[in-house]
Formats: structure tokens, C-alpha cells, sequence
């Protein structure tokens, strides 16, 4: 897998991959994220990327050249799966679109900044827009960093526990029960007594209840329909 990320502050992205799972992933040549600075892309004599809006108005756009020739530039080198744009107003983001991603070769995201890229560059060439939540970032560059991060994760190899993945919370529709590690008891607080038992069945039983219990409480949202659990 492929992740090719088109930014005007590519600082900002150095740190979440250079680091923990998304670094081994690299290692193990499972991933690769490149990132762009899209002011080198820029035509302009003082490398502007963005420009007053049309009609008026606070707030600066970016514009449509260095974005273009970025993106064209990529899709002579290989094809793209999708063009993604992060924008508080693209579709919000959940783990079925994470596992779909999951499953592709080659991505572009393109990170908004000030009031949004021109409209042109949407129409012409981004094939999905995503959010991450309900909520106004200063940029994409966190929200593409949280995507890649999550599909990343997902790819066959990269954790150390290939299971795991499958266990996360959200994969099964639900949240995930409460887990402990040593010591049994701490200041009188005590595991549940039923983890020490070994006996794989009933701890099965208590952490399916568990989550189901904790799914209830904290998203009752997750049991209506099943359309967070199918791949869209
Ligand atoms: Cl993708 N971008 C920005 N700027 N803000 C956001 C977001 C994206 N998702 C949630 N808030």
C-alpha cells in the first residue's frame, strides 16, 4: 500500500510516521506514505498556494495549479484507487470505510487549509471526501494522519498480533470489554474473578456480555441497523 499526501504544511506530518507501528510498517515494506509539499509545485515567482476568493469574502483558497500539477504528476507514475479530500464537510469517517481502504493499492489525500481548495480541483479530480468528525481542525493534515493510521494498521503483517485488529472495538459493531494485567489485586481492587478461572468458554460469555454491557451504555447508537458493520 501506497499513501501519497498533498499538504501545504508537510511539518506537520512528519511525526505520526515516524514513529511506532507506522514506521515498522514502512520497515517491512507493507507501507509507504509520501508526503508532498504542495508549494513546490506552485508556478507562481512567490510560490503562493492559495488566493483571495472570487465574490468576496473573508478567508483565503487554495489554488488550482500546484494542486493539479501535484496530483497529475502522481497519476502518470501509477493509478490511484481514490483521490481523497479531507474537509469537515466530506462523508464522516468510521471503521467500514477504514477496512475498505484497507484493501486498495494506491492513495492520494489531500489536506484543506483556510477556507477549502477551489471547487474545480473537487469536480475535477477527488473521487471521495472524508471527515473525521463533527468538529473544525485547522487543516487536514491531523484528520489524513488519523486515516492513514487507521488503514494502515489494518494491513495483514503490520501488527505484531495479526489478530488483533480483529478484536478492535468497532470490528464486531461493538465496543470492547474491559481488559487487566498483573497484579490480581491492587489496594484491594480485585480482576474479575472469572478471567483467573481458565475455563475459555465462561471468559468468552463474560467478555462478549462485557461489551455488549459497555455498548448499551456508552454507544446504544451502534445497534440501530447494521450498516456500521458492512463494508459500504
Ligand atoms: Cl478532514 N479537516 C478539517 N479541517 N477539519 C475537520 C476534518 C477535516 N474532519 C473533522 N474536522
Amino acid at each position: 500500500m501506497r499513501i501519497d499526501i498533498l499538504t501545504v504544511v508537510p511539518d506537520l506530518l512528519e511525526g505520526p510516521f515516524s514513529h511506532s507501528i507506522l514506521q515498522r510498517a514502512h520497515e517491512k515494506g507493507l507501507a509507504e506514505v509520501h508526503v508532498h509539499n504542495i508549494r513546490d509545485y506552485s508556478t507562481d515567482k512567490h510560490k503562493n498556494v492559495d488566493d483571495y476568493q472570487y465574490g468576496g469574502g473573508a478567508g483565503m483558497v487554495m489554488a488550482i495549479q500546484p494542486i493539479a500539477d501535484c496530483i497529475e504528476k502522481l497519476q502518470k507514475e501509477r493509478d490511484y484507487d481514490e483521490v481523497i479530500y479531507m474537509t469537515p464537510d466530506g462523508e464522516v469517517y468510521e471503521q467500514s470505510r477504514a477496512n475498505q481502504l484497507s484493501l486498495h493499492k494506491n492513495l492520494i489525500l489531500l489536506c484543506g487549509h483556510y477556507k477549502g481548495v477551489d471547487e474545480r480541483i473537487r469536480e475535477r479530480f477527488i473521487t471521495m471526501e472524508i471527515s473525521i468528525g463533527s468538529y473544525v481542525l485547522s487543516g487536514g493534515e491531523l484528520a489524513a494522519a488519523v486515516v492513514a493510521d487507521s488503514i494502515i494498521r489494518l494491513i495483514p503483517g503490520v501488527l505484531n498480533n495479526e489478530t488483533s485488529a480483529l478484536t478492535d472495538s468497532f470490528q464486531d459493531g461493538l465496543l470492547s470489554p474491559p481488559v487487566y494485567t498483573r497484579p490480581a489485586e491492587y489496594k484491594g481492587m480485585k480482576v474479575p474473578e472469572v478471567l483467573l478461572s481458565g475455563n475459555f468458554k465462561k471468559i468468552e460469555d463474560y467478555r462478549e456480555q462485557e461489551a455488549l454491557k459497555r455498548t448499551r451504555q456508552r454507544r446504544p447508537d451502534l445497534f440501530k441497523g447494521t450498516e456500521n458493520q458492512t463494508t459500504k
